[in-house]
């Protein structure tokens, strides 16, 4: 269907709510970057909470798009347009999210490891922190040990996070935290890590603080943290 017709036959705000967080998991699955913005504004000025269409809307249908990646329904164009469609929903729920007024509680470096160019999930985190009254540095994505030493050193942050997505790149934030052992300052930071195929054991393994296995996980374990260290 065309853009125009579907416009014509489809009006997003005559839906339920129900029905429009399903159409906006179909648009998300088929990258409609203008719908998924409009369907994030008629749930916002229906009462949503920014988290919650966040959770139910955009990263439900993500995760639609990621069983049918795996499975080998959609490839990598279909998958990159979904993303794009995600963050323009995003895009939209950023600054709502990091709406709390609050004073800073801490500083925090973020970056997906070498290798990596997955940045949603990061971008999540990113924005949850900023959210809660983090001030966030985001590096991007593909970063080399060097460029998180440099952050470290630059901005001299309460934590860094990382994150990963693939089973290949994971394994790289042992080089980061090794990397940081060998100069002395690993017990500077709060190091914290997240990514799909991350578990506890994998960020024990690596010598992490933490692994969170959401942004919501990431916001409460950095205040956990952060408070430990206020407090010591
Ligand atoms: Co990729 N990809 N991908 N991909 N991709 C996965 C990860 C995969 C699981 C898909 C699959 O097979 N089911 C699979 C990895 C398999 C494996 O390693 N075992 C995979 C693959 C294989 C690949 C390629 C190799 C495909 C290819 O080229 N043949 C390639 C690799 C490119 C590279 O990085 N070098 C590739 C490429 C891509 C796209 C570019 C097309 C696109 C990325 C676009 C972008 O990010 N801008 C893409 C996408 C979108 C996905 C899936 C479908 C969705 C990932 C996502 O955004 N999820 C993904 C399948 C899946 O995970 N279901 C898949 C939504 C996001 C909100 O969740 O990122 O898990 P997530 O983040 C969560 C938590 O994990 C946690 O909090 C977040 C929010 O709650 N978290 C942190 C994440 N980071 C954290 C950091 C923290 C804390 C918590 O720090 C403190």
């Amino acid at each position: 269907m065309s853009d125009d017709q579907y416009e014509e036959d489809l009006d997003l705000n005559s839906l339920s709510d129900e029905e429009l967080t399903e159409q906006m998991h179909d648009d998300l699955y088929d990258g409609m970057e203008d719908e998924i913005a409009q369907g994030t504004n008629i749930l916002l000025g229906r009462g949503w909470m920014p988290d919650r269409v966040l959770n139910e809307a955009l990263v439900g249908g993500m995760n639609i798009v990621g069983v049918d990646f795996r499975d080998g329904i959609l490839f990598v164009p279909e998958v990159l347009m979904a993303a794009n469609a995600m963050k323009a929903g995003m895009k939209i729920l950023r600054p709502l999210l990091a709406e709390t007024g609050a004073e800073p509680v801490g500083k925090a470096v973020i970056g997906t490891v070498k290798g990596d160019i997955h940045d949603i999930g990061k971008n999540l985190v990113a924005m949850m922190w900023e959210g809660a009254g983090f001030e966030v540095i985001d590096l991007g994505i593909n970063c080399p040990v060097d460029k998180y030493l440099a952050a470290l050193e630059e901005h001299k942050p309460d934590i860094l996070g990382m994150s990963a997505l693939l089973t290949t790149t994971m394994p790289y934030m042992k080089v980061v935290i090794d990397t940081m052992k060998e100069q002395g300052i690993r017990d500077d930071f709060i190091v914290l890590v997240g990514g799909a195929p991350l578990n506890e054991e994998f960020g024990d393994a690596v010598g992490a603080d933490a692994y969170c296995r959401d942004a919501a996980i990431a916001v409460e374990t950095a205040k956990k943290f952060i408070a430990a260290k206020r407090a010591a």
